[in-house]
């Protein structure tokens, strides 16, 4: 057996069980490589394994838990909307904007003139923020490119960052977020040449899932439906930003597909949760939208809970209706403003933020997963979502090695 790191004094949220927090007071882990290969209580420590550890480190009775994974961000992007800020406080809304052609549209406009360097540079900076307060997995979308050659550069944009930093980056095409100038009043026509450049992202590996803006400012169900048949054609998953602004049903048809997640959900009604339910899609909510737009309808977390769809928190990170870069504020508006627990919370943006993006090898600190966990200087785990604006993180592991940020 090859060498050991033993990980001691420390407690532990494991998150495995349905025990709360999955607590262990007195705990250990024992890494090998990039994997867990043992955590639990110090005293029942194996003493098969005892003989092959190499490494030992001291943790000073810290508390542990898995590597925070942010499930919805748009990292990729050129430009800000700071100016559209200042018009929604005087009383414009987002609806309206992104119907006079401000909105994503405006940001596409920035995107296409960025260089690639500008546009790794900012979203380098962005993932630098995320991962000082112990995020070790980021979902990114593409849509702000809205051509194939845009696309495929924000998504490889995306695939370097994976590569370049100590984290996990996986990678979502969101070719169907809006219709770019060049297609306007030609929405199907926009729809067909989105499907139509999927395959060779794929094949250029920059697509693990695919998603869309079913909505009244963006796609219909039907056009939805459409590339998640192009999709589907291609054994990709899907996910859907559904029912954010008005019920269009979108999460039953999501679920339809086996989607791994539906994203933003405030306007979710009944069926769509029984789909959800059904075909095991995470709800991903997103306070951070929520709050930035003022918005007053609360998606249903107690029918969610009811029906035992499991919830997973993220950034949703964008230029235009969540333009923060903090996990740790998400777990706090999740629980001041959606009522959540600050155990379901946590769950939500580790072992559910990871099914929600088809992950099972992360998100609980447990025997085959990733080692990946944070280290933060707090006494419970419950603290997590209590403070905001301050960052606890001490230190960081990704695959069995500290990282520096
Ligand atoms: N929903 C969102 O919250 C983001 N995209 C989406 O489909 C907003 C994107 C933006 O305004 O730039
Ligand atoms: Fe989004």
């Amino acid at each position: 057996m090859s060498a050991l790191t033993l990980w001691r004094n420390a407690k532990l949220a494991t998150l495995t069980s349905n025990t709360p927090w999955g607590w262990v007071a007195n705990g250990a882990l024992l890494t090998q490589g990039a994997r867990i290969v043992w955590a639990g209580d110090a005293a029942a420590l194996p003493t098969a394994q005892t003989p092959h550890i190499q490494n030992e480190v001291d943790l000073g009775g810290a508390l542990l838990t898995p590597g925070l994974v942010d499930c919805h961000t748009h990292l990729v992007y050129g430009g800000q909307r700071a100016a559209e800020f200042e018009l929604r406080l005087q009383g414009a809304s987002y609806e309206e904007i992104a119907r006079a052609g401000g909105g994503i549209r405006s940001t596409v406009a920035a995107t296409r003139a960025a260089s690639d360097a500008d546009l790794l540079a900012s979203a380098t900076r962005r993932a630098q923020s995320l991962m000082a307060e112990g995020v070790t997995t980021v979902e990114i979308k593409s849509g702000y490119g809205l051509s194939e050659a845009d696309e495929a550069r924000c998504l490889r944009v995306a695939r370097t960052l994976g590569e370049t930093l100590p984290f996990t980056v996986r990678t979502t095409y969101l070719g169907a977020h809006a219709v770019p100038p060049e297609f306007a009043g030609r929405t199907d026509d926009y729809i067909d040449a989105v499907c139509a450049w999927l395959p060779a992202l794929q094949r250029q590996g920059l697509v693990d899932a695919v998603d869309a803006f079913c909505e009244n400012i963006g796609f219909t169900p039907a056009q939805t439906r459409f590339v998640f048949e192009a999709a589907r054609a291609l054994g990709l998953p899907v996910k859907l930003h559904a029912e954010q602004l008005s019920d269009q049903g979108g999460a039953a048809l999501a679920a339809e597909f086996g989607a791994l997640s539906c994203d933003h959900l405030e306007h979710l009604n009944e069926k769509g949760i029984r789909a959800m339910k059904a075909a095991g899609t995470v709800a991903v909510l997103l306070p951070g939208a929520y709050y930035f737009l003022r918005d007053t309808k609360l998606p249903p977390i107690d029918a969610l809970r009811a029906h035992g769809v499991p919830m997973a928190i993220a950034t949703d990170h964008n230029p235009g209706t969540s333009p923060g870069l903090s996990l740790l504020l998400m777990l706090n508006m999740a629980c001041t403003l959606f009522r959540l627990t600050p155990e379901e919370a946590l769950r939500g943006a580790t072992v559910n933020g990871a099914r929600a993006l088809g992950l099972h090898d992360r998100g609980t600190l447990a025997a085959g997963q990733r080692a990946d966990f944070c280290v933060w200087d707090l006494d419970h785990p419950h603290e997590l979502a209590y403070w905001f604006g301050h960052n606890p993180c001490r230190r960081t592991i990704v695959g069995g090695l500290e990282r520096t940020v």
